[in-house]
């Protein structure tokens, strides 16, 4: 047992830009409580290497930068990250690493962390990276966890952490049903503003609420109200470019009369000439300082769920969605799950269910699921319908009748299951109240840290059927528990598993990077890519799209190489690397299952 701390108070939101909502507090406490008391591993452990500096620079020229830096933007705004690593937990989380490390802890580390405090200091960062070549790390909250956390791809990048002196909401339009916010902007910050001032106005929030509005969208992620696609109901950007320059996206390039903003920049995203705000999304060709989001006025809904009782009726379930979606009766993305995730949504340890270290098995999850809300089944249908009780009401009959379909399938709602059932959690995160119900899948096993797999597939039961096969057998060689989460529009699928290890295991890690390579190899082989990815998996994934002698990774290099001459700004994201770093050692592909010594081979 790791008893080994006395804890500290878990910061709230008005403590903290990234603190937890107070009416969250004691929620947060237990599972941290939870979470550390499945922890063998100690808070931190002393460094075994000195501080990683910056690529190519030596100890005397990174002092003379971190110097200059501090003489611009403040002493206490540039941190150099000497200090022992710890990983904390969700709402406490590190900004100098990863803190579900794939690789070795110490490996995936930033030399130095800057706080610039607005868009003309993330300008200075900016040209300060330029004049000594050292590459930057963006992140807004830090909390991309399952994909990379808040580790640079370069180790011994600098993190500019945008979020912790740039978290402002810089407006709510009512009437507009519109904000605009900087990257320390959480969906648990937005939503609590909203209410205090009483707006009915819902944000759309992915299944935890910690994370950055801004940094979530330009990472193309995900909610489940109808306004859930969050890059699409974005409006407006102003980024920095790698050389220094501000720009605005869409209508915000018009100025508004007497130097205000533009006054229909959060009206429409598009305005005049090439739709440039897609390529800064997922890549590393600027630095969003701002950014607009449409809020969904509030209105009535309902969630529910439907459980179906055979692992075989996965495609017909499918195959049931595609025109209930298509149509829009399904009132937003629901999601498909299976049971065995039932099991961890409540906090409870494999070790509950199962003994030794091998995956459950059917008959363990039949036997266990059995004593549960939803009983013996094999996929649960969570779905929410929105509007006036009529119109929610006319909807259910429809989705009731395809359903139906399926013999033995069976409709709760939330007044059929107990208080503490996810089906309540999924009802707050469906209308936009953010929660951290879903930290819980952690305590599945000691020292609980994930990775997500996320190819997209057709929503087509065969095609969806071909994907989950090569999942299933992939989990099974490498000896992992399969917890698939299909969030089912009505023309394709977010097939995402979510690979669950012991951060304590080194071994248990080298299966889940295994695991990962053969997947995505295995899925494009079929022609399915991933929709995001880890970034120490990024640049295998990015050369799967590379119909017609990678047109496209050519195109993104183009342009990176024509930004960002130096090369300073996130070398390596979603595969990009400049041309400095291009080829030079720094890509890591399929057969590179060892993660140690991340950079040039010598
Ligand atoms: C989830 C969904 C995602 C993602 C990561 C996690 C859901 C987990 C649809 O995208 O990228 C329950």
């Amino acid at each position: 047992m790791a008893a080994q701390t006395i804890l500290s108070i878990i910061p709230t939101l008005k403590e903290k830009h990234s603190g937890a909502p107070s009416r969250l507090s004691q929620e947060a406490q237990d599972v941290r409580g939870r979470l550390f008391s499945n922890r063998t591993l100690p808070v931190s452990r002393p460094r075994e290497k000195p501080v990683r500096l910056p690529p190519d620079v030596s100890q005397e020229d990174f002092e003379t930068a971190v110097k200059e830096l501090r003489g611009s933007i403040g002493d206490e705004n540039v941190e150099v990250n000497d200090k022992d690593l710890v990983d904390g937990w969700y709402i406490e989380h590190p900004n100098t690493h990863d803190a579900f490390h794939i690789a070795d802890q110490e490996e995936l580390v930033s030399s130095a962390t800057v706080y610039p405090g607005s868009t003309e200091e993330v300008q200075a960062t900016v040209r300060w990276a330029n004049k000594f070549k050292i590459p930057l790390y963006p992140i807004s909250i830090g909390r991309n966890l399952g994909y990379g956390g808040a580790a640079p791809r370069v180790p011994g990048g600098v993190v500019v952490d945008l979020g912790r002196r740039m978290h402002k909401i810089l407006s709510i339009d009512a009437e507009n049903a519109s904000c605009v916010v900087e990257p320390g902007v959480t969906y648990f910050g937005l939503y609590e503003e909203i209410q205090n001032r009483k707006l009915p106005l819902w944000i759309d929030t992915p299944d935890l609420g910690g994370g950055s509005v801004l940094g979530n969208a330009i990472d193309r992620g995900v909610g489940y109200t109808p306004y859930g696609d969050h890059f699409a109901n974005h409006c407006g950007m102003e980024l920095v470019l790698p050389n220094g320059e501000v720009l605005r996206t869409g209508m915000g390039a018009m100025p508004g009369p007497d130097g205000s903003d533009n006054p229909t920049w959060q009206s429409f995203q598009h305005a005049f000439g090439p739709s440039i705000d897609g390529i800064f999304s997922q890549s590393n060709f600027g630095i969003v300082t701002k950014m607009g989001f449409h809020l969904m006025p509030e209105t009535d809904h309902q969630s529910y769920c439907f459980t179906f009782p055979h692992d075989d009726d996965f495609e017909q379930i499918v195959d049931l969605i595609r025109p209930l979606a298509q149509k829009r009766i399904l009132g937003n993305i629901p999601q498909l799950r299976h049971v065995i995730q039932e099991f961890n949504v409540t906090g409870k340890r494999k070790a509950d269910f199962h003994d030794g270290t091998g995956p459950m098995t059917r008959d363990e999850i039949r036997a266990a699921a059995s004593k549960m809300p939803l009983g013996d089944c094999s996929w649960v249908f969570y779905g929410t319908q929105y509007g006036p009780p009529e119109s929610i009401a006319a909807q259910l009959e429809v989705i009731k009748n395809e359903f139906a379909k399926i013999q033995g399938s069976r409709f709760f709602l939330p007044s059929d299951v107990p208080k503490d059932h996810y089906l309540h959690d999924r009802s707050l995160v469906c209308s936009g109240v953010p929660v951290l119900r879903e930290l819980e899948w952690l305590n599945w096993v000691p020292n609980g840290a994930h990775l997500f797999f996320s190819p997209i597939a057709p929503t087509r039961g065969k095609d969806a059927r071909t994907v989950h096969d090569v999942v299933v057998a992939a989990h099974k060689r490498h000896g992992f528990d399969l917890f698939p989460t299909l969030c089912v529009a009505g023309r394709e699928i977010h097939y995402i598993t979510n690979i669950i290890y012991d951060r304590a295991q080194p071994e248990m890690k080298a299966r889940a990077v295994r695991l990962m390579r053969e997947m995505i190899d295995e899925c494009a082989a079929k022609g399915f890519g991933e929709y995001r990815t880890h970034l120490l998996f990024a640049d295998q994934v990015a050369s799967t799209y590379n119909w017609n002698n990678s047109a496209l990774m050519r195109f993104n290099e183009t342009i990176k190489d024509v930004l960002d001459p130096n090369g300073i700004l996130a070398p390596g994201r979603n595969g990009i690397w400049p041309k400095r770093f291009k080829n030079k050692g720094w890509e890591l592909k399929t057969e590179d299952v060892d993660l140690a010594n991340i950079g040039p081979r010598s």
